[in-house]
């Protein structure tokens, strides 16, 4: 497989509803949407899911943009793919930029899935049809407010609430939120907002009955949220530490984190999503697939790999009209009873939405492949 062409977008669309977590509010999504082509034509699609700030991970659209254009694309036209697996093998001599390399790998998994005339879920390995969605709620101006949005998002049959949480807004929002729905599966994500100082507080939450916490320590740190778990009885989920398998396996090996939210995005793409999935499967710790707010190209991906038999828990994943008015693939992502019905079309198996691509680009770059073999 040679790709002769990547194409390069650069998106601007508004969010239905501002999301604000314990870092700022997002109304707008800036990100970059990638089209790989090979040497048959096969085109496939790639989301970056960098924010336009660095508060999540250090990667923002702009630097994502400095290192397709200059390192990762010179890269992919100077080397041989077999399988979308060589391709982080191809990445390796550049550091990190995780969600830069998973943007262009994403767009050849599609591309190589398209060829073979299979779905990006066959590709991986996946074999569900179906999968089990959850949702993620944004830090709210009231209580009711949050409890309002809960209750509209059980009634369309989301499987489990997470919400964000901050040291201001925290146990007490919780307790209140367990009182209205004491049954319901519930989690916390706190974005790195505490330290192991806090530990007696986060202590409360065990009577909150909560499926797990979520990142609440430092964005690099694997140490004390091990010293943490062996405080709190409520599991610790990881989604900033873990970025690759090699921060999987010492998170495993020192009782760091009781799950795993793996985003394709913060490990560098498919091939090691798939790897961090395979080795918490060997250990044990069940996983479950984290969201960026993504448009339905990073959606869609999301999907594909949430078909691997080890993610046991609901994502992030949610439905496209949560986050916009109109999304960027046809059909759109849809929520039935809690679950998406994985698509039957090679590749990603969403269409891009042309029309609405156009209408969101706020700039397109080119690289052919004639004008980079050295
Ligand atoms: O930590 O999982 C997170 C959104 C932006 C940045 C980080 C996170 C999130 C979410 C929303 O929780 C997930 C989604 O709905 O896509
Ligand atoms: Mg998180």
């Amino acid at each position: 497989m040679q790709i002769e062409k990547i194409i390069v977008r650069r998106m601007k669309m508004r969010m239905k509803t501002p999301f604000t977590t314990s870092f700022g509010t997002m109304i707008d999504k800036h990100f970059l949407l990638l089209e790989a082509i090979d040497e048959l034509g096969n085109r496939g699609w790639g989301e970056s899911v960098a924010f336009d700030a660095p508060w999540y991970t250090e990667e923002t659209v702009d630097t994502n943009f400095h290192i397709i254009k200059d390192f990762l694309v010179p890269i992919l036209f100077n080397c041989h793919i077999e399988h979308p697996d060589d391709v982080s093998e191809r990445f390796s001599p550049i550091r990190r930029n995780n969600m830069a390399k998973a943007a262009v790998e994403g767009a050849i998994w599609d591309a190589y899935a398209k060829r073979n005339r299979t779905t990006l879920a066959e590709a991986l390995g996946g074999k569900r049809k179906r999968i089990e969605v959850g949702i993620s709620i944004g830090i709210q101006g009231s209580l009711s407010d949050l409890i309002s949005i809960v209750q509209k998002y059980i009634d369309e049959g989301y499987k489990r609430i997470k919400v964000k949480i901050k040291p201001d807004a925290d146990i007490e929002v919780l307790k209140q939120l367990r009182k209205a729905f004491p049954d319901v599966p519930l989690m916390a994500d706190a974005n790195s907002s505490y330290s192991l100082a806090d530990a007696e507080k986060l202590k409360q939450l065990d009577s909150l009955d909560l499926l797990m916490i979520e990142q609440p320590l430092a964005h690099d740190d694997i140490i004390d949220h091990a010293k943490l778990q062996k405080m709190i009885q409520t599991p610790i989920c990881l989604d900033e530490s873990i970025t690759s398998l090699e921060d999987a396996r010492k998170a495993i090996e020192i009782g760091s984190a009781g799950v795993i939210n793996i985003k394709i995005g913060r490990v560098g793409g498919l091939t090691e999503a798939k790897k961090i999935h395979d080795i918490c499967f060997e250990h044990g710790i069940p996983v479950w697939c984290g969201g960026m707010l993504e448009a339905g190209v990073g959606r869609a991906h999301n999907i594909a790999l949430t078909t691997l038999p080890n993610f046991i828990l609901p994502g992030d994943t949610a439905g496209s009209s949560r986050y916009w008015d109109q999304d960027i693939i046809q059909p759109e992502v849809v929520v039935e009873d809690g679950y998406i019905s994985v698509p039957t079309a090679f590749g990603i198996g969403y269409e891009p939405n042309i029309e609405m691509v156009e209408k969101f680009t706020t700039g397109i770059w080119q690289f052919n492949r004639n004008d980079f073999i050295s």
